[in-house]
């Protein structure tokens, strides 16, 4: 698998290089707001050390990111009065991953809604 790139986006957004608008942070994690929305409150959650996507994670950032993947899935719900989330996860260009350092998405969703395209 290709190494890691320090200077992709999210390493630099991670550095402060540019800006995000940040919602929740602890010491192994960070979650901030897409820039390219599918749904009202879409976030994605990014572990804090270095790591390419799922297929490069140690077993304590995939359970660091999980567990504030799912303690916001349960705040968006409530803050987006949502019925549902989305979870969405891309490994690798052939996967569908554009910036390789691992995200998850959370989309909130209501009942018979429809994803938006991005942007
Ligand atoms: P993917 O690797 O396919 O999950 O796509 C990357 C996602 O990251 C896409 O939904 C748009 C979002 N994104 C890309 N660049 C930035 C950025 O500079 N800031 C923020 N907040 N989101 C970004």
């Amino acid at each position: 698998m290709t190494a890691y790139d320090p200077e992709n986006i999210f390493a630099k957004l991670l550095r402060g290089e540019i800006p995000a608008a940040r919602v929740y942070e602890d010491e192994q994690t960070l979650a901030f707001m897409d820039i390219m929305p599918r749904a009202d409150g879409h976030l994605l959650v990014i572990p804090k050390t270095p790591c390419r996507n799922v297929l490069d994670a140690s077993p304590e950032q995939l359970a660091a990111v999980m567990q504030t993947v799912q303690k916001l899935s349960k705040a968006v719900i409530k803050a987006f009065s949502a019925d549902g989330v989305t979870l969405q996860q891309f490994n690798e260009a052939a996967g569908g991953q554009e910036v390789f350092h691992l995200h998850f998405h959370i989309l909130p969703r209501h009942e018979g809604d429809k994803m938006r395209p991005p942007g």
